[in-house]
């Protein structure tokens, strides 16, 4: 078939027999994450137009405001997976603790979870900057038919099965990966359809673009401060241009594109950083090495970090693999001096 008018669908039927697990089920989640975010899509394409701005009057554990959308997207892509009864477990970041489903059905055979960062960069909700959904797939590491426990989320980066991201930007794409690659989705609204638009993404090994909230800059580590004046030095391909959208998906998906970094470092306002390793800095770290690209906390693989907790925050440094690797070197150069 040609690939370049190559539905979704007929994607994840040509490609699951490349997957090494039993496809047909990852399949069928694949194809209700594809559900939600038509789903999603729609009211955040009209958000503007009915009262669905502005905080759904709580806040969720990470302390933020919830914006109606977030408890919106949040809602629609746990009614979604529930009903179609495919995983066992779900975790988000609007959610304090996971969800165990059918956890008292003994005949519940479904084998894999889903961690999920439903609508992130909400703040750009109001102001009508692209946003996105993340979500993270693994296998359950207990066993089959019994309530998945938390160890069933607390998985090393490198366990995941797939992993992806919806952004709702001037078109909405999804882009996810198996394990074989990373392939880009553009939605046709007027007829609810994913085209792959965008076959084997590949971060350029070198870019020009930095991305980081330099507000932030006398609060960050002596390492960084080092590598952003790099950045910004006359020299070669330097002065590099900053692009900062503040949001994670949007931010990520240029850079994928052009070529790039982003890097959201410790900071004495965010210790141990701002990003969730579970929901956020995993299942990107995942689609940047399969785009060829790589994703760092400063000195080690994000996808090598063991977690302790579901909403554990974790510096996170990722894109182009030079322009990694060059950040990793100031940090460890600014360790040894
Ligand atoms: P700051 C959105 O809240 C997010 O998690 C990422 O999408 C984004 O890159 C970052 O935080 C923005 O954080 O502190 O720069 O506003």
């Amino acid at each position: 078939m040609s690939q370049k008018h190559q539905t979704l669908g007929e994607f994840i039927i040509e490609h699951q027999s490349s997957f090494k697990y039993t496809s047909g089920e990852l399949s069928r989640l694949i194809n209700s994450i594809r559900l939600a975010a038509k789903v999603v899509n729609y009211e955040v394409n009209k958000a503007g137009l009915v009262d669905i701005l502005g905080t759904a009057g709580d806040t969720n554990v990470q302390g933020e405001d919830q914006q109606k959308l977030d408890v919106y997207a949040n809602e629609k892509f746990i009614q979604t997976l529930v009903n179609r009864n495919i995983v066992c477990g779900i975790a988000s970041e609007e959610e304090d603790s996971f969800i165990a489903i059918n956890s008292n059905d003994q005949n519940h055979q479904n084998k894999y979870i889903v961690l999920m960062d439903p609508l992130d960069g909400s703040s750009n909700i109001d102001v009508n900057v692209s946003v996105g959904t993340i979500f993270s797939i693994y296998r359950r590491v207990t066993p089959v038919g019994t309530p998945v426990q938390e160890e069933d989320f607390l998985q090393k980066g490198s366990e995941q099965v797939a992993a992806g991201y919806i952004i709702y930007g001037t078109s909405t794409m999804l882009v996810y990966t198996t394990g074989d690659g990373v392939n880009g989705f553009t939605l046709n609204p007027a007829i609810g359809t994913f085209y792959l638009s965008h076959p084997r993404m590949q971060f350029p090994e070198h870019g020009t673009i930095y991305s980081v909230n330099e507000g932030n800059y006398i609060h960050f580590p002596q390492g960084i401060k080092n590598y952003l004046k790099y950045c910004q030095m006359e020299e070669g391909d330097r002065p590099y241009t900053s692009r900062y959208i503040g949001s994670l998906v949007s931010d990520f998906h240029r850079n994928m594109i052009k070529g790039g970094i982003y890097l959201y470092p410790t900071s004495s306002k965010n210790p141990n950083g701002k990003l969730r390793l579970l929901y956020e800095c995993n299942p990107m770290a995942f689609i940047a090495e399969q785009a060829n690209g790589k994703a760092s906390d400063g000195f080690s693989r994000i996808m090598d970090i063991t977690p302790t907790e579901l909403h554990q925050r974790v510096p996170f440094i990722c894109g182009s693999s030079a322009m990694v690797d060059k950040a990793e070197d100031f940090m460890r150069d600014s360790q040894s001096s």
